[in-house]
């Protein structure tokens, strides 16, 4: 496809249109605000019609539809125009308007459609789909409020609705010539042929949000289908005229509340009929507009799985394969073995957790009240497969009671995603090894073909190219080469460690980035960083698993250790910290509350001088994270092994030239070969420790009997110090580290990690050393571009199986 051109004269018009439709006489009369939106507004004027995707597409590349509850794309207009090309034409525009582009850019709302890192690799793969050229549609929820806004009420987290005002983003595009109708509830009837369908009791009304998803400078352009939930008939004109006006707007109001929020948990189960109704129209405005696509084209159903592919992100969207089946059967009189054999052959399943109380199961009243047709297609499902699992374990009821789709009164949802797919795949090589020895083993036993691994990936347009414009300039000039589309080209730098000039100059970029962050840390927070200090960064959604509270303990020992020895000789260390807990986790909160107290005590205190601050930046999102990532020293990747799928912020970190301080677990791995364990610090137990020091038996009061240095840690935070004396202000955290069996292993892996924080105090202190393994790290994560990743899921899934 031919690269968009920019059009000055028709950029230019459609400003002029956007301040009389402001309201305005001049262009110079707009706010700053009015003029982001201007310009995004115009430069998205200028994007060619979107195609109705799949159209010329040969069967060899099979279209992508990839459903996500989630997806977390943060600001597009900057991202848009760098896609574009178009970033320094439209920024010398504006400066003979004496207008700064990047100040511009600041008034976007981020768009915080997802929690965290699934719904950010969502908005990573859709960017390199665009970008590499394959063809695919994004599928998910138009939310009218995304994550919750974060602020901190002495110390404690409270959470704002996110109105990201949806109805005025410059970057939809709305068709209601794509609203589908969905129906919900209802029974099961019978028609004169004695056939069964489903009779919903109401139906809602799909409509159609497009974000374009532009390729990097290819002329790609495809969108981002967010669905609407209205009524089909906003307004009972019968009951307004029955005299009942409340009521009668009262169904339009009633649909409107189904994509009215983002649930903002993630990693635990919410059983919700109001979530199941979001997934359950998310999939059949997908479904049904995935097969509008198809039939237009003139293609036969039983070629659907040769021209599209259903790539289910995590088990949200699951509820989509009984609808396929129903369509097939119900509305296309498919019999059973057909409809069946299509769909088997179109859907694919990524797995992103092996959290227990995150895998998905609904309680059958639920399903069967809002869906009796799928249930009835589920337990048919349910049915068949209990005939294959017989054959190969005849009598064997604890094997069924494994794999059983349905079971005990539940349906579970990874379970129909592996029965009904044609793969399955994990995020990380740890990862999908686990998901094959610990999830599903039997499944494995079965089906060996439908399982995979593909590492997740990072896009670098976003995460190099935007957020870190020196250190990429630096390398365009290094390389002379376009590594924006191949980051493996990165290797490339690696004989620079040994160029002077350029090592200055790499070092020097990360300390302009890292008085960036400070000045905004001091414009929001009124704390006075030091650029010079090792900048510290744990930037991750706060759960026990990640152990943010791990972090903490080893802030106080060292904050215990300058008290001690006033003299103590470490380089100064700036802590810094960005993390949502979700609204009802009452833990995570209170680690927030305790890291909030220490930095307090910390920070104002005067005999620490500089060594020690504490920083928690509220309200972390994709734009604080663009902020903090490039001028992170080091980055925290400390969960307990076993429990983090992937990581995706440990790819970001390290392509900006943080050091890892990490665990074996997840992607972290991966990292560490590529960039060889000198440039990385790897502590803590391994999956096979974690395992059996669990099977053993593990007893967290009789370590800290052992301990000293711990015991003198978790001693002072309970006792009030950091509480105003307050002894039960953090009793939800020392609980669970003792009486509850510190089931995420913080207190066993507590000493070595003081030994790979000591470790990084050292190697900190030869600046050029230091700078030759960030540099390296640099260099050696290519293979994280989620560039990379597509290829794989086009290699491995997409194209295989059909
Ligand atoms: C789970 C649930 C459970 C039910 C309630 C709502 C809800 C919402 C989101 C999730 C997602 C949990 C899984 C998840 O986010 N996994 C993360 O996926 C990343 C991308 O693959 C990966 O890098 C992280 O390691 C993994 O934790």
């Amino acid at each position: 496809m031919p690269k968009q051109t920019f059009k000055q004269d028709s950029f230019l018009a459609a400003l002029t249109r956007q301040w009389q439709a402001f309201g305005l006489t001049a262009a110079k009369d707009m706010t700053r605000h009015q003029w982001w939106h201007a310009v995004s507004a115009a430069v998205a004027e200028q994007l060619p019609p979107q195609p109705d995707s799949g159209k010329g597409n040969a069967k060899a590349k099979r279209h992508v539809n990839y459903i996500s509850m989630e997806f977390l794309v943060g600001r597009l207009t900057g991202n848009n125009l760098i896609n574009l090309g178009w970033y320094d034409k439209v920024a010398k525009i504006l400066e003979t308007f004496d207008l700064n582009l990047a100040d511009l850019l600041e008034e976007e709302v981020d768009p915080a459609l997802g929690n965290g890192g699934l719904g950010r690799l969502a908005a990573c793969y859709l960017d390199s789909m665009a970008s590499v050229g394959q063809p695919a549609m994004g599928y998910g929820l138009n939310y009218q409020y995304g994550l919750f806004r974060q602020s901190f009420v002495n110390g404690k987290q409270h959470e704002a609705p996110d109105d990201w005002y949806r109805a005025q983003y410059p970057w939809f595009r709305h068709n209601s010539a794509l609203a589908v109708k969905v129906g919900i509830g209802g029974k099961i009837v019978k028609d004169e042929d004695g056939k069964s369908y489903w009779k919903p009791e109401f139906s809602l009304r799909g409509e159609a949000w497009d974000l374009p998803v532009i390729g990097y400078r290819n002329g790609v352009s495809q969108p981002l289908r967010l669905w609407e939930a209205t009524h089909v008939h906003p307004f009972d004109l019968q009951k307004f005229n029955d005299g009942k006006f409340l009521q009668a707007e009262q169904q339009g109001i009633d649909a409107a509340k189904l994509t009215k929020v983002l649930y903002p948990n993630d990693n635990h189960e919410e059983g919700k009929r109001l979530r199941l109704m979001q997934q359950y129209f998310q999939c059949a405005c997908s479904i049904a507009d995935i097969l509008r696509r198809h039939h237009f084209l003139g293609r036969p159903l039983r070629e659907l799985p040769d021209y599209e592919v259903i790539q289910l992100n995590d088990t949200h969207p699951t509820i989509a394969i009984p609808e396929m089946l129903r369509i097939l059967t119900d509305e296309h009189q498919l019999d059973w073995d057909e409809a069946w054999h299509i769909t088997r052959r179109t859907f694919a399943y990524t797995n992103h957790t092996l959290m227990p109380e995150a895998l998905e199961t609904w309680d059958e009243k639920l399903v069967r009240s809002l869906l009796p047709r799928h249930f009835a297609i589920i337990k048919q499902i349910n049915a068949n497969f209990k005939k294959r699992v017989e054959q190969r374990w005849p009598g064997d009821e604890a094997v069924w009671a494994k794999l059983a789709v349905h079971y005990d009164k539940r349906v579970r949802m990874a379970n129909l995603c592996v029965v009904a797919g044609f793969a399955v795949n994990g995020v990380a090589v740890l990862h999908s090894d686990l998901v094959i020895k610990d999830l599903f083993p039997e499944y494995y036993a079965l089906w060996p073909e439908k399982f995979h691994n593909v590492t997740n990936g990072i896009t670098p347009r976003r995460w190099l190219k935007q957020c870190n414009p020196a250190l990429s300039a630096l390398i365009d000039q290094t390389l002379n080469t376009e590594w924006v589309t191949n980051l493996d080209a990165l290797k490339g730098l690696e004989p620079y460690v040994k160029d002077k000039a350029f090592c200055k100059r790499y070092r020097q970029i990360k300390h302009d980035n890292k008085s960036r962050l400070a000045e905004y840390v001091h414009q929001h927070l009124g704390i006075t960083l030091n650029p010079d200090a090792i900048f510290d960064v744990m930037i991750k959604r706060l759960h026990e698993y990640k152990r943010q509270h791990l972090n903490l303990l080893h802030i106080i020992y060292l904050y215990q250790q300058i008290r001690a020895n006033p003299g103590l000789d470490r380089v100064p260390r700036v802590f810094l910290f960005g993390a949502k807990a979700a609204p009802g986790y009452y833990l995570a909160k209170n680690i927030i509350f305790a890291i909030n107290q220490v930095a307090e005590k910390i920070n104002n205190d005067p005999l620490v001088a500089d060594r020690i601050k504490v920083v928690f930046i509220p309200d972390y999102r994709i734009s604080v994270a663009e902020l903090m990532i490039p001028a992170a020293d080091v980055s925290e990747q400390i969960s307990m092994a076993g429990k983090e799928a992937s990581g995706t912020g440990n790819m970001k970190l390290a392509l900006n030239g943080a050091l890892t301080v990490g665990t074996l677990d997840g992607a972290n791995v991966e990292i560490a070969e590529q960039v060889g364990e000198e440039n990385i610090v790897i502590f803590g137990l391994t999956v096979d420790e974690v395992k059996a020091l669990q099977k053993k038996g593990y007893k967290p009061k009789t370590l800290l009997r052992k301990d000293k240095k711990l015991k003198a840690v978790i001693d002072e935070l309970a006792s009030g110090y950091y509480s105003n004396g307050d002894k039960t202000a953090f009793a939800p955290l020392l609980d669970s580290l003792l009486d509850g069996g510190d089931p995420y292993l913080v207190l066993a892996d507590f000493a070595q990690y003081c030994e790979a924080q000591q470790k990084i105090d050292t190697l900190y202190r030869d600046r050029e050393e230091w700078t030759r393994r960030t540099l390296l790290n640099t260099a050696r994560v290519g293979m994280f571009s989620s560039d990379r990743s597509i290829g794989d899921y086009q290699q491995r899934i997409w194209q295989a199986t059909r």
